[in-house]
């Protein structure tokens, strides 16, 4: 094998990938914008390591092994027969089944399905579990639908993609639009389609084969991240404010365990505008929006109105004074002005709960800075994790208690921390390049896995 034009890890490498990338999938910008992200680590790194000059390695790692593309064709409460679009992108399985969420957002594309099953790639590989990345939906808006409709979404959903997945091969989970309920729904479908009750999805109800903690994973395993990195750093959450953007199953949870690590969480948000308060969140507050948000459907707005909170129609939350930020809700909502912006309140941490919420000129800001950041593929990782817990528990035939399951995820963290740092930092306990350390930790285990297996 000696096809390979060797690196030399300078910026004429990364433009040269990326034109090649951007000519063999044009107007996909998510997806560039993911691939930049790693790649502008990675070809460094390849270049100072032969072992992976050879097999055309990043080249395969950005093609996905497939995506399937289908109609979703089902009947609303009007009688009326609605026509949708769903996917699944399955990027790499070399180190393990297919595993991702699934979103249902109006303006979802093959672009932004292609970044977030390119990312989960090293997400995955990041946790040490043995999955693979994916990642699929709809361009369905859950907004405003009856349960029932819900229900029969899902169902019709699922007799497409039932073609696709199972328990060693592809295993769904939730994301954007899609929680406990309608996994609940789609899991009931595909039993009744297979006549098998196995692990085909996770985020599943406890009560039929869903891990204890699975729906917090996210949010928590962000908590846990930051302390490990405030741990590092000599600092603590104590009386740390934070700033949280979203009001869904991420941002909720990362609220949740922020307030009892003594933290002061002085913003939440959606896609409406932003509630804030200087004082925080209490714990007594937390439950009355999760019970609003989560139960009731509503809005950040009725909800700051409820707790007498400041609400700024269409404002994001980054102009609140804060020492951490969080942003939980979703692609590219914080830009390099908003960085900027928290960067001169004094923000010191930025830890991201949503997948690529920051853009890159943001993430340039923030590094120059000296900001802590850490991107998505490792700070929100226990989602992920715990998801690859209860397929091992399905696959035992057992349910472990919640406390295991919370020492599994705090391990994962730390671990996912310590990879960063051996590929993100300067050996002498100067910061950590989280950024850099996740793509490197992630891409040498795929890697590895890829040369093994041979040229597929
Ligand atoms: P949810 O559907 O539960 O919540 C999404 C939240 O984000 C809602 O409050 C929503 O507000 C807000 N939001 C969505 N789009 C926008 C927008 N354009 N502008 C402002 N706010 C917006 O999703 P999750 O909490 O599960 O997911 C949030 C992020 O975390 C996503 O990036 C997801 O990929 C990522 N993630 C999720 C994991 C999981 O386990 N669920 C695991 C790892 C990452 P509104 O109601 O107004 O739309
Ligand atoms: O982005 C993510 O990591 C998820 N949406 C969770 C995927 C999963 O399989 O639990």
């Amino acid at each position: 094998m000696n096809d390979d034009k060797r690196f030399d890890g300078d910026r004429k490498d990364l433009e040269r990938f990326m034109d090649g990338v951007v000519q063999r999938n044009p107007d996909e910008k998510e997806f560039h914008q993911a691939v930049h992200e790693v790649a502008a680590d990675v070809l460094p790194f390849i270049a100072e390591h032969d072992r992976y000059q050879r097999g055309k390695l990043l080249e395969r790692m950005t093609e996905p092994d497939r995506v399937v593309s289908f109609r979703v064709s089902w009947i609303d409460d009007q009688g009326q027969p609605q026509v949708h679009r769903g996917w699944r992108v399955q990027f790499n399985n070399a180190i393990g089944p297919y595993k991702g969420g699934l979103r249902f957002d109006p303006g979802l594309t093959e672009s932004v399905l292609k970044f977030l099953g390119f990312e989960q790639c090293f997400k995955n590989a990041l946790t040490g579990l043995p999955i693979g990345g994916a990642k699929g939906g709809a361009n369905f808006d859950p907004k405003g639908r009856s349960d029932d409709e819900i229900m029969r979404f899902c169902q019709a959903l699922m007799n497409q993609l039932v073609h696709y997945i199972g328990p060693n091969r592809d295993i769904p989970a939730g994301d954007i639009g899609v929680g406990q309920r309608e996994i609940g729904y789609l899991f009931g479908q595909y039993r009744t389609l297979t006549r098998e009750f196995v692990g085909a999805l996770t985020g599943k109800g406890v009560s039929f084969g869903g891990s204890e903690l699975r729906t917090e994973a996210t949010g928590y395993g962000v908590l846990y991240f930051v302390q490990d990195m405030l741990d590092r750093a000599d600092g603590d959450l104590d009386g740390q404010r934070i700033a949280i953007s979203g009001a869904g199953n991420v941002a909720l949870h990362a609220a949740e365990k922020a307030i009892a690590l003594g933290a002061r969480v002085v913003t939440l948000s959606d896609s409406g505008g932003t509630m804030h308060d200087a004082d925080g969140l209490e714990r007594e507050q937390l439950e009355t929006v999760k019970r609003m948000k989560q139960d009731r459907g509503c809005r950040i707005e009725q909800v700051a109105e409820k707790l007498g909170w400041d609400f700024q129609e269409g404002k994001a939350p980054w102009a609140a004074e804060c020492d951490i930020a969080l942003p939980c809700a979703t692609q590219n909502e914080l830009d390099g002005d908003d960085a900027q912006t928290l960067i001169d309140n004094g923000c010191r941490l930025v830890a991201e709960g949503a997948n690529m919420p920051c853009t890159a000129d943001a993430v340039e800001r923030f590094q120059d800075a000296d900001v802590l950041y850490a991107p998505g593929k490792a700070a929100n990782a226990g989602g992920v994790a715990v998801s690859g817990l209860e397929r091992a528990q399905n696959a035992q035939h057992l349910v472990w208690t919640r406390d295991r399951v919370d020492d599994e995820l705090q391990k994962i963290m730390r671990d996912i921390h310590d990879r960063c740092e051996r590929h993100g930092g300067d050996g002498n306990g100067g910061p950590v390049n989280y950024r850099k350390g996740a793509n490197i930790a992630g891409f040498e285990k795929l890697a590895d896995a890829m040369i093994a297996q041979g040229v597929l």
